[in-house]
């Protein structure tokens, strides 16, 4: 049997804006630590990712930028891109969704969607306006709220009272584009996916998939199902998308829920191309049987990932590799209310790297995981994590090992004489923590993973706080030296347990004593994996690895973010 494959997703971000810690800890940074895990394992591996360009949002904020749809798709395209280099996400095939290799992509799961009976066509009456010369998107006809009276109301929702509406039951509309009051409502033919004719299908499908997938993913997928599937709009009377083949369509794209998915295919695609003798997009997603897929997910994207995009793949009857695990979170919200950049609240991923380097956040974010629940960030938080965990755990142990050895035994490795009990002890307590730690890992569960890894560092300040090498130097110097050769030895140890997490960090742990990635997760016996560093070997004192947060910075940073407020 061929070797199994992961293939790892993670959503594709929107471009209108700047993302937000939000955004990394929704699906981006998860799938990241995920990738770098098992790529240590020494798995095959595929990360893909990128960002989703189509679509009205997209249309609409290019407008308000007064630059061409294609400027503003490659100007916050690149922008993205920066941004998630900063952030050490490990992408193998990273793009977006407006390449040639998606198009045809899409293009091919549309014909075998239309082949296989599975498109309808319908007349509905959309909102247009004259004076635009334009079809509207729901969210671009403004108007009073007949609810509540709120005069600044969307066509889908009104932002004062949360209730959903239809554009036409706005009072006074107008087009959000120009102004324009001049709004009539008239008939428009568009394309839908018949999802109502696999309700068996997918229902089974979703079954199997009971136990496997996170909870917030299953049950949101059931009640979508429960209420009975429904044919769904595949295309949009809008400029920014692919342009749909069938005559009669010229003023109109698919809808960007449409493409956005298969995006993740075209991606791969697009990469496979560079280096055709060696890559094919096929070995990832027309070989359901030798691949993993796991793909990361906000909750709020739970019924395209769960019900429409598997229906299209399922529909085009080409043996697609589906989901095999859907891991969906919840929302990372902010002390004060939801992250928003208009009014300033929050941290946008620019400014994050500004003012700490990415591993802080890479810490702060997974431990706090909006796994189960929503969670909440705030700088008191950050700082105490920052402070105590990188800090007074693993910084310190790092920086008392290194000087207790400079200052008995110069800048080498001591020898390993004969251990004790203690010794035992510590190595017990690790192959039971690793062992934990790589179960919770398996599992896709960073709160609990990163819990084990902060008691993993514990055990090295544990062991020279029971053992005192500083005082049993004077009279034993071999034991002193076996103490400094083992807890030297934890160093890359913890390197590698940390690498998926703190990639950067866990490469300075190794150039301490002049080793590189890559990074190798450990397997076997504590006692064992301790003998990496042989005795003579060097080292060269590092500078710390972190910097604590003072209350004084922690006060500005509350107030330039808006926390609370
Ligand atoms: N761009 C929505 C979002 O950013 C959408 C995800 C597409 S994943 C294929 O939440
Ligand atoms: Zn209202």
């Amino acid at each position: 049997m061929t070797k199994k494959k992961y293939l790892i997703t993670s959503a594709l971000t929107y471009i209108n804006g700047l993302p937000h810690i939000g955004h990394l800890a929704g699906a981006m940074l998860n799938a990241d630590i995920y990738a770098r895990y098992l790529r240590a394992k020494g798995e095959d591996v595929l990360f893909v990712g990128g960002t989703d360009v189509h679509g009205t949002k997209i249309e609409v904020a290019a407008e308000q930028e007064g630059i061409s749809i294609k400027d503003y798709i490659k100007k916050y395209h690149d922008a993205h891109t920066k941004i998630y280099e900063g952030f050490n996400l490990s992408f193998d095939a990273y793009g977006n969704t407006d390449s040639d290799a998606n198009k045809e992509l899409t293009y091919r799961i549309f014909e075998g969607l239309r082949k296989n009976d599975f498109i309808l066509e319908k007349t509905t009456k959309r909102p247009f306006c004259p004076d635009d010369n334009q079809f509207l998107a729901d969210s671009q006809v403004g108007g009073t709220c007949p609810y509540c009276g709120y005069e600044k109301a969307k066509g889908d929702q009104c932002e004062n009272c949360t209730k959903l509406l239809e554009p036409e039951e706005l009072k006074n509309p107008y087009s959000t584009v120009s102004g324009s009051h001049n709004i009539v409502f008239q008939d428009t033919k568009n394309l839908f996916i018949r999802l109502d004719k696999m309700q068996e299908q997918i229902t089974s499908w979703v079954e199997s998939k009971k136990g496997i997938w996170t909870d917030i993913a299953y049950t949101t997928a059931q009640k979508w199902l429960k209420e009975g599937l429904q044919p769904r709009g595949i295309t949009r009377d809008l400029k920014n998308g692919f342009t749909v083949p069938l005559d009669g369509y010229d003023e109109k794209v698919f809808y960007c829920w449409f493409d956005a998915p298969i995006g993740y295919i075209g991606i791969t695609k697009e990469w496979a191309d560079k280096d055709p003798a060696n890559r094919h997009w096929e070995d990832w997603w027309l070989n359901p049987d030798a691949v993993w897929h796991t793909e990361f997910i906000g909750k709020d994207n739970i019924p395209f990932h769960s019900i429409i995009f598997p229906g299209m793949l399922f529909g085009s009857k080409e043996p697609w590799t589906q989901v095999s695990f859907l891991k969906a979170t919840s929302w990372l919200n902010f002390i004060g209310g939801k992250i928003s950049k208009s009014e300033h609240r929050g941290v946008f991923l620019d400014e994050a790297l500004e003012e700490f380097p990415a591993d802080y956040w890479r810490y702060w974010i997974p431990a706090n995981s909006p796994e189960s629940d929503d969670s909440v960030f705030g700088f008191d938080s950050f700082q105490a994590l920052v402070n105590k965990d990188l800090n007074d755990v693993l910084g310190n142990f790092i920086n008392r090992v290194l000087k207790m050895t400079h200052n008995n035994f110069g800048d080498l490795v001591p020898p390993l004489g004969s251990i004790t009990d203690k010794e035992k002890t510590l190595f017990a307590t690790l192959d039971d923590l690793i062992q934990k730690y790589t179960v919770q890992m398996d599992a896709i569960e960073f709160r609990k993973s990163l819990a084990l890894l902060r008691e993993i560092w514990t055990t090295g300040n544990n062991y020279i706080a029971q053992t005192e090498p500083w005082k049993v130097v004077k009279e034993n110097k071999e034991y002193a030296g076996t103490i400094l050769n083992i807890a030297l030895n934890l160093i890359p140890l913890f390197a590698q347990l940390t690498s998926p997490i703190m990639p950067d960090t866990a490469e300075k742990m190794l150039a301490i004593f002049g080793k590189k990635p890559p990074f190798v997760w450990p397997t076997g016996k504590a006692q064992d994996l301790l003998q990496a560093l042989k005795s003579g070997d060097t080292f060269t004192p590092a500078e710390p690895l972190f910097r604590k947060i003072t209350d004084e910075e922690k006060k500005l940073l509350k107030q330039k973010h808006h926390e609370g407020v």
